[in-house]
């Protein structure tokens, strides 16, 4: 498999030290095509690097109305961010191609992987092999009921790194450390630290980032991918404010 160009992109701003925004859209919360070209549009003006697109559980028909809608008034790479082996789309750019490295749960390392293979095969989706680690945030997230999976605890960096390193070594092309959606507490400077400095591959860091301190702080402890979906669902005006967050933050890089 060729590393394609969403992964190549992440690889190289990751080593000059440029910083990534990824808006979440969960087609479950749309209610009304409008609201989804809205937003889309919103992300193009204020120059958010990729959009995700999935959900923990998808009970409406939206997930693929979603995907084409922002395929069509934008640009932006769009990648989807799967909860079960059902949200694939050919439609998209990419897909994270998820183990959940932090369970114990064979289905969601392994099993629901199988089935979905030949058919994300089949779509040419670029697959971006990635280890997938649900941090306890302080209550259950729907992350964590719905895969049956036990967080790893909130307070204990040296698992989250050992995890990441594990998968790491067993071939992972990126680390996704979540709280969750909607998590109440971010994942902490100790945690994001920590893996950080054990891995090489780039780092996303998704999960109750709804405040510009909290996103700060997630990217001045390493992440090179923030997620954010809860906040900017509450209000987009959030989105302006992370975005030239990240601008300010890039630009004192001297990169464009
Ligand atoms: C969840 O990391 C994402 O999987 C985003 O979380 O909805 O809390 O921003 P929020």
């Amino acid at each position: 498999m060729n590393q394609g160009d969403i992964l190549r992109e992440l690889i190289e701003k990751k080593e000059r030290g440029i910083k990534s925004f990824a808006v979440l859209i969960d087609p479950d919360k749309i209610n009304e095509f409008g609201d989804v070209v809205k937003l889309v549009n919103l992300c193009a003006t204020h120059k958010v690097d990729y959009i995700f697109v999935g959900g923990s559980l998808i009970v409406n028909d939206n997930f693929k109305t979603v995907i084409s809608a922002v395929k069509s008034i934008s640009s932006i790479p769009t990648i989807i961010f799967p909860g079960n082996s059902m949200q694939i789309d050919p439609s998209a750019d990419a897909i994270l191609f998820l183990s959940l490295i932090s369970g114990r749960n064979p289905e969601m390392l392994i099993g629901q992987h199988v089935h979905s293979a030949p058919i994300i095969k089949r779509s040419k989706l670029e697959v971006i092999p990635t280890g997938y680690m649900l941090i306890n945030s302080g209550k259950q997230t729907s992350a964590s009921y719905m895969s049956n999976t036990t967080p790893i605890p909130g307070n204990k960096p040296v698992i989250a790194s050992s995890t990441a390193l594990a998968g790491e070594m067993l071939g992972l092309q990126l680390i996704y450390l979540d709280g969750g959606s909607g998590a109440e507490e971010p994942i902490s400077e100790s945690i994001i630290k920590e893996v950080e400095n054990n891995i090489d591959i780039p780092l996303i860091v998704g999960g109750g980032l709804n405040t510009i301190e909290r996103v700060t702080q997630a990217l001045n402890s390493g992440a090179d991918l923030i997620v954010v979906g809860t906040a900017i669902e509450k209000d987009q005006n959030f989105l302006v404010d992370v975005s030239m967050k990240i601008s300010e933050m890039n630009e004192a890089l001297n990169v464009h």
